[in-house]
């Protein structure tokens, strides 16, 4: 119980930020439908997984010297395409992967460093038991400089953090 209300407090932080910004997918009470005008961010949309052009494979761990990476740390696409994500956790500890512009990610990171038990249900995130493998179907509509990122608390500042370029 103490969970749920957690994390409706944290949903309803959130999206007053959120409406306050202007922009994010606002998927956090996994109702997307009543939400549509939201549905597409700076970073861009779901995609469908007929349109891929690539597949990435993403894996998530830690590191021997106590680092939490991601392999590989940067990709380079072109506006337009959709990427098929396969993410692996690899590590021994829960990892996420959340894709999104840099004032996002740091808006979500305050939040989640306030709310660690907070579950993101967007399309644009997972996250992931050790051993397990998610997908995320991913189209970049706009071009620009974005970022995947794990945001649960302590992990971005351990190195788990990529960059993402869009080409135009
Ligand atoms: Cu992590």
């Amino acid at each position: 119980m103490k969970n749920i209300i957690l994390t409706t407090a944290a949903f309803m932080l959130f999206t007053g930020s959120a409406l306050a910004a202007g922009s994010h997918s606002g998927g956090h009470d996994g109702d997307v439908k009543s939400d549509d005008h939201h549905a597409e961010m700076a970073v861009g949309e779901a995609g469908k997984r007929a349109d891929a052009s690539k597949t990435v494979v993403v894996q998530m761990k830690e590191t021997d010297d106590g680092d939490m990476i991601y392999e590989p740390n940067s990709l380079d696409v072109k506006k337009g395409q959709t990427i098929h994500f396969v993410v692996k956790n690899k590590g021994e500890l829960v990892h996420e992967f959340v894709l999104d512009n840099h004032s996002e990610i740091m808006e979500h990171k305050e939040i989640m460093a306030k709310f660690p038990e907070m579950e993101h249900d967007d399309p644009n995130s997972i996250r992931l038991e050790p051993g397990k493998t998610g997908n995320i179907v991913w189209k970049f509509t706009n071009a620009g400089k974005f970022e995947f990122a794990c945001l649960i608390p302590g992990h971005y500042e351990s190195g788990m953090k990529g960059d993402l370029s869009v080409a135009q």
